[in-house]
């Protein structure tokens, strides 16, 4: 991460707590703005700070610029620890409870002393919420059923807050651990748990940092719990510190000896289910693993161990985990593997699938304009996809159902397409297809008929409304739209949104199999918070024979970048590149269409 995504952060997480605070609105708005200036601006801060030039930038004002300044000089700011100290973590909570905003909240905390969710339903327990003006019955009903869902969405056994999604958690761990790096005595930091095996959401952030010696150990604890970003300490040691950041989640971090570093990311990185598939691999072969390293059993009991030290033996393998692999017979399994769903015995035949990666991809096939609802032109879009190292992409607007997402009626589709064809005939080296996303109407019909849809180069069928069916009815309708032989690529096929709504609750076992036998791709739509397929539905397509495609359904060039999230999902999902129409070459792909055009 940049400096200017840190300090974009600092901007947002500023304006948050203030917000929160109850501090002036326009001073609120001011740094909100400021923030969404500097992450979207090409702006060189640094250089714009030693040329005087900060307080030009159209949007950012005195208050802004000394921010500024002093996070660049120093790493930190003042004006954030402030706030940051003042305010309860518990009221960050109550942020993600829908219907509680930031000037409820803040009444809440300044009339009824409320400081956290279980605080906050004691106090309307008791009445004293009604006493406030202003909260009517209707409103203090709104805020029981926004606590009531709230709870619902936390899994038994896990931490009262809602689980992070992946990129929200992605940005604060990168924001800190830049931070974390930078702190005297931190040879190594790296990311660890279910955010480096790519999970969707995220319980908490886990950091496993190696030291030279451990009498740092101190230091480095108490600098990582000033580091900005951090909001409450919870706890602060040699070897183990846990902090609150602004949007509530917790962060942990491990210090380990450089020599233990292996073993201890392992350990960390989980899962637990993983760990203790590969322990007790290792107790077969006479050793034990924790998360100081592989050692000889006997050696191991013999030894005299204190906490929070290694023991004073010498370790089979502890300094990385492809030692710690290998010495347990086993090929080094990736982090997005490490589900114990299989790969543990996959790694000792030497059976582990070679990955896809970024670089795999040859084309973002699903991708909006400003034909419908996307906020780039064909050209930028283009140039944005080559800018990504991209060969070809698929421009896929909105199909005239969707009058909302400003869809394409057939006349317009008819010169879109066009257009496309068009441009595309003016580039080298690159290629558009001209296609649509076609919304699948309840009853599986496509919303263009064939007569329009075979003018297409491809077509993405989508579900878009009606995502409350029942699982006859949803899974008929998914069937339907496979068995079209112009549909490629069904898209978003659930329509889950993450910590949102379900979805439809089609029979995924019968979705496949057609997709299978009619030659067409299921999508992991890249975008947040679909996710859709997700990595369990993505890995048993891969088993039954199905093709995926990973697309990031950009409405803008920014969104392209969302690639790295389907990518992770498609690596849960056991996907190498054999499994993905995107790693197709550009004829490759015209065939796997035309294949099933010509299916008979
Ligand atoms: P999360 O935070 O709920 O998204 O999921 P994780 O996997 O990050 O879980 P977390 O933060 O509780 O712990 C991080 C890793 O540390 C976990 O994946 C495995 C390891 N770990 C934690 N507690 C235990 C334990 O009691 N036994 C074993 N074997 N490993 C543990
Ligand atoms: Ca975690
Ligand atoms: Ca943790
Ligand atoms: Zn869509």
């Amino acid at each position: 991460m940049s400096l200017k995504h840190d300090v974009a952060d600092l901007f947002h997480s500023l304006s948050a707590l203030m917000e929160l605070k109850g501090e002036n609105v326009f001073k609120v708005i001011a740094f909100q703005k400021a923030g969404r200036i500097i992450r979207d601006s090409s702006i060189d801060l640094k250089r714009a700070m030693e040329e005087g030039k900060l307080g030009e930038i159209e949007g950012i004002g005195k208050a802004s610029q000394q921010i500024i300044e002093e996070y660049i000089k120093s790493g930190k700011s003042t004006v954030f620890n402030e706030i940051a100290e003042s305010v309860p973590a518990g009221l960050v909570e109550l942020m993600q409870i829908e219907g509680l905003g930031p000037k409820t909240i803040n009444t809440l905390w300044q009339q009824c002393g409320v400081t956290s969710l279980d605080q906050l339903v004691k106090a309307i327990e008791e009445g004293k919420v009604a006493c406030i003006k202003g909260m009517g019955e209707k409103k203090i009903a709104t805020m029981k059923k926004g606590i009531e869902e709230h709870k619902n969405k936390v899994a038994p056994g896990e931490s009262v807050a809602r689980r992070t999604g992946l990129p929200s958690a992605q940005g604060m761990a990168d924001l800190l651990l830049e931070n974390l790096r930078k702190i005297p005595g931190v040879i190594r930091a790296e990311i660890a748990g279910s955010l480096r095996r790519r999970r969707e959401t995220i319980g908490d952030v886990d950091f496993v940092a190696a030291v030279k010696d451990m009498s740092v150990g101190n230091a480095i604890g108490e600098a990582f719990c000033k580091l900005p970003g951090v909001v409450q300490t919870l706890v602060c040691g040699p070897s183990k510190s846990s902090v609150k950041v602004a949007n509530g989640m917790q962060v942990d971090l491990r210090l380990v000896p450089e020599a233990n570093f292996g073993a201890a990311w392992m350990y960390f990185t989980g899962s637990k289910e993983h760990n203790v598939k590969v322990r007790g691999l290792a107790l077969k072969q006479k050793m034990t693993l924790n998360e100081w390293g592989l050692y000889k059993l006997d050696e191991y009991e013999k030894a005299k161990k204190e906490i929070a030290k290694p023991p004073p033996i010498k370790p089979v393998a502890s300094e990385t985990e492809e030692a710690i692999y290998r010495k347990l017979g086993l090929a080094y399994v990736e982090p997005e593997l490490r589900e114990d769903r299989g790969e543990v015995e996959a790694a000792k035949d030497d059976k582990l699938p070679k990955l896809i990666t970024r670089a795999d991809i040859r084309g973002d096939l699903h991708c909006h304009t400003t034909a419908s609802d996307g906020t780039a032109s064909i050209e930028e879009m283009v140039a944005g996809a080559k800018a990504r190292g991209y060969v070809m992409m698929a421009i896929t607007d909105h199909s005239k159902a969707l009058a909302m997402a400003n869809g394409l009626s057939v006349e317009r589709l008819v010169q879109h397409v066009e257009n496309i064809h068009k441009i595309n005939g003016k580039l080298k080296g690159f290629t558009i297809l001209a296609g649509s996303e076609v919304d699948i109407l309840a009853d599986g019909r496509m919303d263009y008929d064939d007569d329009v849809l075979r003018l297409l180069d491809i077509v993405v069928a989508s579900p878009h409304v009606s995502l409350k069916q029942d699982p006859k009815k949803a899974t008929d309708r998914l069937l339907r739209a496979l068995d079209n032989k112009y549909v490629n690529i069904i898209g978003h096929p659930t329509g889950r949104l993450i910590n949102g709504r379900a979805g439809l609750p089609a029979e995924m076992d019968k979705v496949i199999e057609r997709a299978c036998a009619s030659g067409t791709a299921l999508e992991i739509n890249a975008g947040w918070p679909r996710l859709d397929i997700n990595d369990v539905h993505a890995r048993h397509a891969i088993d039954c024979g199905a093709m995926l495609s990973i697309n990031t359904d950009a409405h803008s060039v920014e969104e392209y970048d969302q690639m790295e999230l389907g990518i992770g999902v498609a690596r849960r999902a056991w996907a190498t590149k054999d499994n993905v129409i995107n790693c197709m070459s550009v004829e490759g792909l015209k065939q796997f269409i035309a294949r099933k055009r010509d299916r008979r």
